[in-house]
């Protein structure tokens, strides 16, 4: 028998079933669909680390076992190929972005194609194509139609190194999520897109998904749903108001003062009044100076000034307030304003023992408070008890009955929120955290935005007709940083004519971000060559939603959410058939680097695939990085580990040497096995799958024959994560087709032994209990078991003299 040759093997079988189209999705009705996806990649002038490929050899397996049972698979692979990355790296490099893309794209398609995937390449598609970035500003232009694309000139995240607006999502905390800047807040003109009219279902549909319990929280902290009030406090000896936000209206007795975020509107109107307007004006200007983040730190002290001259009236109980303004509240949420509750609110507290103001209680907790306080606090609770239990013990942020509240007194606080807001002429609104989508970018290498602007008719869109608008050529495509991008220069380009009043119109300049072609990319594979619709609505019908998508989880708030968002929209212009894209979505743990860190460039901790794959093989990387954890969990590459699922593959290729006619006795875990890598594959439990497949190969080698019909179940059962070595074995066992066209093994239920088995302890030849175990215990765990065991480890008086396990049935000990 010739060694295992995987190089050998590898290209061999790479090529043949590249010649024979074996992965070619077929268009058919008549079978059960399956769309496994993964998150497409922006095609990095770094290459593909070992880490790359984590996810998509997962969904590679998933998708021949779906095949193999009998589903009609869709798995395409693309490229995420505008935005800031391509960008950046084209700049470096000093090559055009296209170029250096267009490279890029070889690079890793060349990679992958190492590895042995099973894509339909057929179906690759590119966002920088004009074919499929045509639909990505037909999509645009409907929002437009719909009023979900505007125009704003609202302040936004500037980052002063790309030179760009950014949206919340692009931001870590408060830097810029590309290179690491603090941004800044710049007021430029910009197209917005609505996503916060979807806000509600966007909430309310995360329900209905099957992904990681982590994702979902993620995503349901980002839309933030807080449900409150908007009152009105009205200024002394002024015709205005201010509005203020509150989740707390019960608490509205107890409001002291009211504070305005230093952005608010009525600064100015009041100016007049305000008799230190030029210490106020100073704090304003700091303040502009910080990020939000930093001002909703919660460790950071409070500051503020009030404006002297300006006291408001608390309305339901028309007591003078007094006003401040602040940078603890922040302009882009609920109204800009508050009122404060130092007693029940840990900010306004805070703010309240910094600036000796008034904290007054007026919500009593119900039970649960300090024993020696409980006389202070319940019997007979004043506000004056409860601001002493509060000055001692912090405020009270909970639920409990109103005290001090005039009519409301002791109702439960919960039951007088809508009541108290109706008595102060106020309104019960629901707020959300989510912002409307900051959709353009002043940068070169992106998707034009398809408007003309034209002085009479305004911003009008590109006919239909007329899409693609192509990226024109440009002699300079660095960024300008002065709010404007590089294709406002080229004037033969910018000036055109108004589609509706044939007038002079100039072209929009600024691009989409990097998060857009990707927002719909999903659909497009199901028909990517089709010139008059992003798909055909019978395909896109049956193939829709995607089954399984797997990608990293660092796109729970971005991609995932501005996906669901364009999928919810084209739902609703009855332009597809569900009002979700992903039934099902599974994360990748990160691979980090052998030192821990997370593997790059810059730390010099790079393990290249190409020389893991020419080294070991596909087939070893592939059931290596199967095999080092739970999927979802982050784990250290060890070069050295890998030796082991190679020895693994070379043990399988010897098997060849003792498969036999007749019976082998390994019926039983056979068809375990069957069952446990089936379901492990369908639960994404790849290690466990992996390491029952060793378990086997373990058996069959203590047995020293394997008859055919298990040595071809065995083989089917590790095609999908070693196709090349399989398909080799599977050709020499005088095959003549492939092994991933065959069907799944099944397993007999009757032939599976109960997983757990009761094993009955003698001790000195008595039964004196039982060990309740998973089957194949080694006698090492049951004799800890005996040890735990209080009933039966009172027998064990003196040494263990002598010990018999049989396993699975019995053990005795002799004492
Ligand atoms: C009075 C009050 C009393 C409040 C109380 C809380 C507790 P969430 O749940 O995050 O939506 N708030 C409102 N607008 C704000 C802004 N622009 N900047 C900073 N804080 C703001 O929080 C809503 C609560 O946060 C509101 O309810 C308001 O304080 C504050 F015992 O009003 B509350
Ligand atoms: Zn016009």
């Amino acid at each position: 028998m010739e060694s295992y040759n995987h190089e050998q093997i590898e290209k061999k079988w790479q090529k043949k079933w590249d010649e024979e189209k074996l992965y070619l999705t077929q268009e058919r009705a008549d079978k059960k669909k399956c769309y496994v996806l993964d998150m497409f990649p922006y095609p990095s002038g770094e290459g593909l680390h070992v880490g790359h490929p984590k996810g998509y050899i997962a969904t590679d397996i998933y998708s021949r076992h779906k095949r193999m049972s009998g589903f009609n698979v869709l798995h395409p692979m693309g490229w995420d190929a505008f935005g800031l990355p391509a960008e950046n790296f084209a700049l470096k490099n000093k090559v055009h972005p296209r170029v250096a893309v267009e490279k890029n794209i070889a690079r890793f398609k060349e990679q992958l194609s190492g590895i042995g995937f099973s894509y339909d390449w057929e179906r690759e598609i590119n966002t920088t194509d004009p074919e499929y970035y045509k639909w990505t500003q037909w999509i645009f232009l409907k929002m437009f139609e719909q009023g979900l694309a505007y125009e704003s000139h609202e302040p936004i995240n500037w980052c002063p190194t790309c030179l760009t607006g950014l949206a919340n999502e692009d931001l870590e905390g408060n830097e810029c999520e590309r290179c690491g800047t603090v941004v800044e807040k710049k007021p430029i003109r910009q197209w917005v897109l609505k996503i916060t009219d979807y806000a509600e279902r966007l909430l309310e549909d995360i329900e209905s998904l099957d992904w990681p319990e982590s994702i979902k929280e993620s995503q349901r902290n980002w839309i933030g749903k807080s449900e409150g009030a908007e009152i009105t406090f009205n200024i002394k000896h002024h015709d205005v108001g201010v509005r203020i936000f509150t989740t707390r209206p019960d608490t509205l007795y107890g409001a002291t003062y009211i504070v305005l975020a230093p952005e608010h509107e009525l600064m100015d109107k009041l100016k007049v009044e305000i008799k230190n307007w030029s210490a106020v004006e100073k704090y304003i200007q700091e303040a502009s100076e910080k990020s939000d983040l930093d001002r909703q730190k919660n460790e950071k002290e409070k500051t503020g000034v009030l404006l002297e001259g300006v006291v408001a009236i608390n309305p339901v109980n028309n007591e003078e307030v007094p006003v401040f303004v602040a940078d603890y509240v922040l302009s882009g949420y609920g109204t800009g304003a508050i009122m404060a509750v130092p007693a029940h609110d840990e900010r306004d507290f805070a703010f309240a023992k910094e600036k000796n103001l008034i904290i007054r209680g007026v919500v009593v907790p119900e039970g649960n408070v300090n024993p020696e306080d409980y006389e202070l606090l319940l019997v007979s609770p004043t506000s004056k008890s409860v601001t002493e239990y509060i000055l001692k013990y912090g405020p009270y942020t909970g639920t409990g009955y109103l005290i001090d509240s005039g009519e409301f007194n002791n109702q439960k606080s919960e039951d007088v929120k809508e009541k108290i807001t109706k008595k102060v002429g106020g309104e019960m609104k629901t707020k959300y955290r989510l912002r409307d989508w900051v959709f353009s970018r002043q940068r070169y290498w992106g998707e034009p935005i398809p408007i003309i602007h034209c002085e009479k008719c305004g911003p009008v869109a590109v006919p239909e007709e007329d899409l693609p608008v192509v990226l024109p050529e440009v002699e300079h495509y660095e960024p300008t940083g002065t709010g404007e991008s590089p294709l406002a220069s080229i004037d033969s380009w910018v000036n055109t004519t108004c589609p509706t009043c044939n007038g002079a119109g100039k072209r929009e300049t600024n691009t989409m971000p990097q998060w857009a072609g990707s927002s719909w990319y999903h659909l497009r594979y199901i028909d990517p060559k089709n010139s008059v619709e992003f798909a055909d609505k019978e395909k896109e019908k049956y193939w829709s939603p995607v089954d399984m998508y797997v990608g990293g989880a660092e796109h729970a708030t971005r991609h995932l959410i501005y996906a669901r968002f364009w999928h919810k929209f084209l739902f609703d212009i009855k332009e597809v058939n569900y009002s979700e894209p992903f039934k099902r979505l599974q994360h990748v743990g990160l691979i980090l680097a052998e030192d821990g860190r997370k593997m790059s460039k810059r730390y010099g901790n790079v393990v290249n695939p190409d020389d893991i794959v020419h080294f070991y093989g596909a087939d070893t990387l592939r059931v290596y990085e199967m095999f080092m954890g739970p999927f979802a969990q982050s784990v250290s590459w060890n070069t050295e580990s890998i030796i082991g699922p190679r020895k693994f593959l070379e043990r399988v290729w010897r098997l060849q040497e003792i498969v036999v006619e007749g019976d082998d006795s390994l019926e039983t875990i056979l068809h375990k096995t069957i069952q446990k890598v089936g379901s492990d594959i369908e639960n994404f439990a790849f290690n466990t799958a992996v390491s029952q497949l060793m378990i086997f190969l373990n058996e069959v080698e203590k047995n020293k024959k394997i008859r055919t019909s298990s040595y071809v179940a065995f083989l089917k059962l590790l095609a999908p994560f070693a196709p090349h070595i399989v398909e080799e074995l599977w050709e020499k066992m005088g095959n003549t087709s492939s092994v991933h066209l065959e069907p799944w093994p099944e397993y007999d239920a009757s032939k599976l032994i109960s997983d757990t088995v009761s094993i009955p302890v003698q001790i000195n030849g008595k039964v004196r209990g039982l060990i309740e175990a998973d089957f194949d215990i080694t006698e090492e765990e049951v004799l800890a078991r005996i040890k735990k065991s209080a009933t039966i480890s009172r027998w064990i008086v003196g040494d263990i003299q002598k010990v018999i396990y049989v396993p699975n049935k019995l053990i005795s000990l002799v004492i």
